[in-house]
């Protein structure tokens, strides 16, 4: 399958149409070509292409198929949307490497490797790359060390780089770059890692920054007000905008008719799921859609989320559109965020298409919840409250959560996450991708951690929302967890794409969402889907290659494309591994990424033990201590092993390890305690392999939340 490079042939053939500079106005739904990452510049993922059809896609046969090799292992993610222009297919892989292929036959052009360092230790989540621009004869793209690079589309050499962020400060670049008339505009991530968020402007043709706007203001500009004054004597809250989060992991969308540029934000700052304590007000501009005028001045916000307390980001793409309301044309803008719901906007000045009701919502003083939330009227794309497990207890969205840890959906990855949703003019519908994945929540600024759901099942929805109504018409409940992934393609030919987890592509018909053809590419299909056309035939491409985060798909480093008349001899490839269904002990990395430490004491705190790993030598006495409010035991986690009890705050016990092994234990209460103790040396001859000295007290099972419940102590936990 990995085809010789024919290079002088295939180099000949692109040479001349590459260097056409002028750019095609992408006001439009593209056609033949795939220009821009979202298709066209209002991010629609639809094509004008009709020669496959509901009636003919189950001919669909692969063209060629491309191994990269690049982006192999298991921190990697291929998650990028190709761009196809002037029979060039240009492509990014999780490491940056960027390949251009002869779009026809898959023949390689040229290839240009990023060199990034390996051990950037900032990257949130997997390494990955959404996409590049062309434009001017130069290829774009963002690098995870926080540096956008210009290549010659022809050649691949390097013309320019430009840093946007450090990536030891916390800036790593996913998403792709948008070129637009002259400029290049570039997002940028990390506000999981302390990142404030901004969008830049480069010139294209030299990498020189022209603007960049903050997501996060500068005290005294729009915004400001919903942040701690700079002057707060918290140093903690004084300082808080200058990290901020509300980054954008996603291509901005162009109304050149209107002079303004649109992208979604992510979760507030400082850190992680966001210290909400610590930084009082709305948290502008964070999990909101943007408009800025072209020369990055500020024209609207709508916020989706305010004072983001459950990692809301809105990370997928904001989609452009146009349609009637009560018999007037309108000009419409649409986001669907981790909520779940898509939030439709006049895109002249960020109103409401459809009704968006602020809404009164659960109250903790402590984590300085809203009052209410922006809460359109419409369905969601999946559940907002999960299903019960075991004793959890459960809050649905919104719900406000402090010391308890508490099964909640969506969860920190949604709901719909990344994936880009497509636009259908001809349906009027959105086709949006979601996961139904709970996740346990504790109340940011709590200081406590959020352990994860043990047992607890993931799935997935695809569903068509009627842009009138914002009303499901169709949806299919899916295997996988999808809010990470292929998305959605839409075409003239009455068509959706997607790809799944599993390794499938697959086709739907775009009216009635029944599943007309698939095609198993030997790994996690969890890119988006394009299509273009060359010679006469219409092809549909993928890059196959997995998602290492939220699928946990199979990792690869294919692009695939098929047509009508494809070839017979190009084979599916073996189903890879199926992505988990459930989180369990297995599927949960924590004890493999912890570090060891030499220590012969263990406290137990709310909801941890600290350290989680140790390392002793045989015959060595370690002190178990519950520093925490809750009551704790630790149990061998092999039945029938050892038990210290339960034990209250202050209490200790121990245990002695005589012979050389690794001992897994949890907390029976709360068994997503997990930890371990590494025994090493000579095995203590004579002696039982565990001594216990602990107390009677025996645990009921998971989940007895003795002592949970109780209100909280108004006098002395208050943080603000
Ligand atoms: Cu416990």
């Amino acid at each position: 399958m990995r085809r010789i490079w024919h290079h002088v042939a295939a180099f000949a053939f692109v040479m001349m149409p590459a260097v056409a500079l002028a750019q095609a106005d992408l006001r439009n739904p593209p056609g033949k070509e795939w220009p821009t990452i979202g298709g066209d510049w209002h991010n629609t993922r639809f094509s004008t292409l009709k020669q496959i059809t509901t009636a003919n896609v189950k001919n669909l046969k692969a063209a060629w198929a491309m191994h990269l090799g690049s982006g192999l292992g298991r921190k990697y993610s291929l998650e990028g949307t190709p761009i196809v222009q002037n029979g060039v297919m240009y492509f990014a892989t999780g490491n940056d490497d960027v390949f251009a292929l002869d779009a026809k036959t898959g023949e390689r052009l040229w290839e240009h490797y990023s060199g990034i360092d390996q051990d950037i230790s900032t990257v949130c989540c997997g390494w990955d790359n959404r996409g590049v621009a062309v434009g001017e004869g130069k290829v774009f793209v963002g690098q995870l060390d926080g540096t956008l690079v210009a290549l010659d589309a022809v050649t691949g050499k390097l013309l320019w780089q430009t840093v946007i962020g450090r990536w030891q400060e916390g800036y790593t670049i996913t998403s792709a770059p948008l070129y637009y008339k002259g400029a290049v505009y570039t997002g940028i991530s990390g506000g999981d890692r302390g990142a404030r968020g901004k969008l830049t402007a480069l010139d294209a043709k030299t990498g020189n920054e022209l603007w960049h706007f903050w997501t996060v203001p500068e005290p005294g500009d729009i915004g400001s007000d919903t942040w701690p004054a700079p002057d707060d004597p918290n140093p903690i809250r004084a300082n808080v905008y200058k990290k901020g989060g509300a980054n954008i992991w996603q291509t901005p969308a162009v109304d050149p008719d209107l002079g303004l540029i649109y992208f979604s934000t992510g979760q507030p700052g400082p850190e992680g799921l966001g210290i909400g304590a610590n930084r009082p007000g709305d948290n502008l501009f964070s999990s909101s859609i943007v408009a800025l005028h072209l020369d990055g001045t500020y024209a609207w916000h709508f916020q989706q989320v305010h004072h983001d307390l459950w990692d809301f980001d809105c990370p997928s793409p904001v989609v452009l559109f146009d349609r009637a309301y009560g018999g007037k044309l309108r000009k419409g803008i649409a986001e669907v965020c981790k909520t779940g719901w898509i939030y439709m906007l006049d895109r002249t000045n960020g109103q409401p298409l459809t009704s968006i009701n602020e809404t009164p919502v659960e109250q903790d003083y402590r984590a300085i919840t809203s009052i209410s939330q922006p809460i359109p009227v419409g369905d969601a794309v999946m559940p907002q409250c999960p299903e019960p497990l075991g004793s959890w207890p459960t809050k649905c969205i919104f719900g406000a959560v402090w010391d308890i840890p508490t099964l909640m959906m969506p969860g920190g990855n949604g709901g719909p996450n990344w994936s880009p949703m497509s636009y259908d003019p001809q349906t009027g519908y959105f086709y949006v991708t979601a996961a139904i994945r709970p996740a346990s929540r504790i109340g940011a600024g709590s200081g406590k951690n959020s352990p994860p759901p043990i047992g607890a099942e993931y799935s997935g929805t695809l569903t068509a929302m009627d842009s009138r109504t914002n009303r499901i018409v169709w949806q299919h409940k899916m295997p996988y967890s999808i809010g990470q992934g292929s998305g959605s393609l839409s075409t003239a030919g009455g068509l959706l794409f997607h790809g799944e987890p599993d390794g499938n592509i697959q086709a739907y018909d775009a009216k009635t969402g029944d599943l007309l053809w698939h095609w198993q590419t030997g790994a996690g299909a969890d890119a988006p889907a394009i299509t273009y056309e060359i010679d006469g035939e219409q092809y549909v491409a993928i890059a196959a290659g997995g998602q290492a985060i939220q699928t946990q798909s199979s990792n690869g480093d294919m692009i695939w494309a098929f047509k009508l008349n494809g070839d017979p001899k190009i084979a599916q490839q073996p189903a890879p591994p199926p992505p988990p269904t459930e989180l369990s002990f297995e599927a949960n990395t924590r004890l493999r990424v912890m570090r060891v430490r030499e220590t012969d004491s263990i406290k137990m705190i709310d909801y941890e033990y600290e350290p989680t790993r140790i390392q002793v030598t045989a015959g060595t006495k370690v002190t178990f201590t519950n520093a925490g409010q809750q009551p704790h035991n630790a149990a061998s986690a092999d039945a029938g092993g050892w038990d210290i009890g339960l034990l209250n705050n202050s209490q200790s016990a121990s245990v002695t390890f005589n012979k050389p092994g690794n001992y897994v234990f949890s907390c029976t209460p709360h068994p997503f305690m997990i930890g371990e103790v590494v025994v090493t040396g000579p095995e203590i001859s004579g002696a039982p392999a565990v001594v216990v000295e602990g107390s009677r007290v025996k645990a009921d099972g998971p989940m007895n939340m003795t002592g949970h419940g109780s209100p909280p102590d108004a006098s002395g936990r208050q943080l603000h």
